[in-house]
C-alpha cells in the first residue's frame, strides 16, 4: 500500500510520461507534415497509380524498292518487305525524280498527319517502312538534309548537318524501330522527317 508521498511520486511519474507522449506526437506530426510537402507520402503518389501515361502512335511508311536503294546506298539500307514484282515499290531514281518535280512519292509519309492529344501524352513512332527516317522538330516545315529530295526548299535550321549533327540523330528511326516523344508542352507542334521532307505531323497538345 502506497502512502501520499509515493502516489504523488505516481502522479509526477505520468505526468512526465504524458509529456513524453505529447513531445513524441508534435515531433511525429511535423515530420508527417514534412514528408507530404516533400511528396515522400505514397498516399500522395497513388492517386496517378493505374492511370498509365496515354500513348498516340505514329507510324512511318516508305516503299523503297531494295534492289535500287542498295546498289547506291550499300547492302541492306532498304529492308522493305513489300513487293517490288507487283509495282508495290518505288526505285531510288524516281523518288528523287519525283521529289525534284515537286509531287513527292506520297508511299513515304507519317500516319496520321494531324494529332490532337492531350498533355502527358506520349508519341510512340514506329518505322514500319523500308528504310530509315528522323522524327525532328521544326519551327518551321522545310527542307531536309538532302538537296535532291528538297524541291528547291531550303533546309531547315534543325535538320541542318544531317546525323553528324547529334541533335539530328537522336531523332533518327531505323526500321522497325520506334522513338518515344514525351513531355510535349501545350500548343502546336511540327514535325517532319530530316531525310524525306514531305513527310509532316502536326501535333496540337491540350
Ligand atoms: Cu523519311
Amino acid at each position: 500500500m502506497k502512502n501520499s508521498r509515493g502516489q504523488r511520486q505516481d502522479r509526477d511519474q505520468n505526468s512526465k510520461e504524458n509529456q513524453m507522449k505529447t513531445v513524441t506526437i508534435r515531433l511525429l506530426a511535423t515530420l508527417f507534415i514534412a514528408a507530404v510537402t516533400l511528396g515522400f507520402v505514397p498516399a500522395a503518389v497513388a492517386q496517378n497509380k493505374g492511370k498509365p501515361a496515354s500513348v498516340a502512335q505514329v507510324v512511318a511508311l516508305d516503299e523503297c524498292d531494295p534492289f535500287s536503294f542498295n546498289l547506291v546506298l550499300g547492302p541492306d539500307f532498304c529492308k522493305n518487305v513489300s513487293i517490288g514484282i507487283l509495282g508495290y515499290t518505288t526505285t531510288f531514281q524516281d523518288l528523287f525524280a519525283q521529289a525534284a518535280a515537286g509531287t513527292p512519292d506520297p508511299g513515304w509519309d507519317f500516319e496520321p498527319d494531324v494529332l490532337n492529344v492531350k498533355q502527358g501524352t506520349t508519341l510512340s513512332v514506329v518505322d514500319q517502312g523500308g528504310e530509315p527516317h528522323t522524327f525532328t522538330e521544326v519551327a518551321k516545315f522545310g527542307g531536309g538534309f538532302i538537296d535532291g529530295l528538297n524541291a528547291g526548299e531550303a533546309t531547315v535550321p534543325e535538320c541542318a548537318g544531317g546525323f553528324k549533327n547529334v541533335a539530328v540523330a537522336k531523332t533518327r528511326i531505323i526500321q522497325g524501330s520506334q522513338l518515344q516523344v514525351t513531355d510535349l508542352s501545350k500548343g502546336e507542334h511540327l514535325f517532319e522527317c530530316c531525310i524525306h521532307p514531305w513527310m509532316r505531323v502536326k501535333v496540337e497538345v491540350k
